[in-house]
């Protein structure tokens, strides 16, 4: 039996990667798998265990990246996996982590720190999940991460519109038609932001996107050794659901942040950084166009230059009125923003 006294609670200490060269050769999620040709979020998978190392377990909610990942008797998972229910990362995530915990402080296993990482699609995370995550953010006794990978549909079950896809998007639920274009009205929702600002004892929350891969491991990184439960949201293209050819996945990647439609930031103890080409942006470097993104990909090919004028308004909106550019929504009242300046 295992010495109880030896337990900590530590995390690993991942130090950030100091450049491509510097990444690490093994693999931890390699062949066997079956996602479509360009699929960004097994990319994600892929650097996100790369990003971890060995002694991690993955906990994946059903959805695409426990179907294409787990068919029978194949799988690229080269560390302890196991599936969870589609609503169940939160849960799932904190389940494992006191269980490790517990295990250990009872001696009954070896004490050390492993790393729990639990991924979920954006049907899975954002809307059925949403409940089990908010609760596992707030547990801050317990080490474990989670990670939303946003492919902006069901992607699984044939391409349904989710709270995370993008508006106007044609999905199977929201066909443009005759009558009616746009069948998708509502904006997607503000992941990162709802969770950094919802849960203040949360030590770690980011956004990430694989197109920027050294910058999204050395996020994994941080939000493992950082301890407490942490979140991280990427946006992952998705040639299926998205309706481009798959070359285009890493480039479209890059527009979603060069036209302020995805910010790149991380909320570390309350404090925000932006990264990369979000915080050119945020430093005053112009926006590109979302139409430069958007009609590149099938899903909005029914879009007119009214819809177009829309999206570019509201993106506008994210970066020119929020309290926070692009994280934080909220407007002050004129009575408080007077209020405030003539302190
Ligand atoms: C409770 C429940 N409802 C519905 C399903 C059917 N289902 C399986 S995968 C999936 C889509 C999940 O979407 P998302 O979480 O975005 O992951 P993606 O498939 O896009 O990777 C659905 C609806 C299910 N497995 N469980
Ligand atoms: S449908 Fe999209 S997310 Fe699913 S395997 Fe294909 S590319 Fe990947
Ligand atoms: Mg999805």
């Amino acid at each position: 039996m295992a010495d109880a006294t030896t337990f900590t609670n530590a995390t690993q200490i991942l130090e950030p990667f100091r450049g491509i060269k510097k990444v690490t050769i093994e693999e931890y999620f390699t062949s066997g798998h079956r996602t479509c040709q360009g699929c960004e979020s097994a990319l994600v998978m892929k650097l996100m265990v790369k990003a971890s190392g060995p002694r991690t377990i993955v906990l994946g909610s059903t959805g695409c990246m426990y179907v294409a990942n787990t068919t029978y008797y194949t799988t690229p998972w080269v560390v302890p996996w196991m599936h969870t229910q589609l609503g169940s990362s939160g849960s799932a995530a904190l389940g494992t982590a006191a269980g490790l915990k517990a295990l250990m402080k009872k001696g009954k296993i070896k004490s050390e720190p492993i790393n729990v990482i639990a991924f979920c699609g954006d049907g899975g995370g954002a809307d059925m999940g949403l409940n089990g995550i908010s609760a596992t953010l707030t547990h801050k006794e317990y080490n474990c991460l989670i990670l939303l990978y946003d492919n902006e549909s069901y992607a699984n079950t044939d391409i349904q519109v989710s709270g995370m896809s993008p508006y106007g998007a044609n999905t199977t639920f929201s066909p443009p038609g005759k009558v009616k274009r746009i069948m998708h009205t509502r904006w997607k929702k503000n992941m990162a932001g709802m969770m950094a600002a919802g849960h203040t004892e949360c030590r770690y929350v980011a956004t990430v996107c694989a197109s920027y891969a050294v910058e999204m491991m050395n996020k994994v990184r941080r939000a493992l050794t950082i301890g407490g439960p942490t979140f991280i949201h990427s946006l992952d293209p998705c040639p299926k659901g998205w309706d481009y050819d798959p070359m285009l996945s890493h480039e479209l990647g890059e527009l979603a942040i060069e036209t302020g439609i995805f910010p790149l930031y991380e909320v570390e103890d309350g404090e925000l950084r932006y990264y990369g080409k979000t915080k050119a942006i945020v430093e005053g470097r112009p926006r590109k166009p979302v139409r430069e993104y958007l009609l590149k990909q099938g899903r909005f090919a029914h879009f007119t230059e009214e819809d177009l004028a829309y999206f570019q308004a509201k993106v506008d909106e994210m970066w020119n009125k929020w309290e926070v550019p692009a994280v934080v929504p909220f407007r002050r009242l004129d009575a408080a923003k007077a209020a405030l300046g003539s302190k």
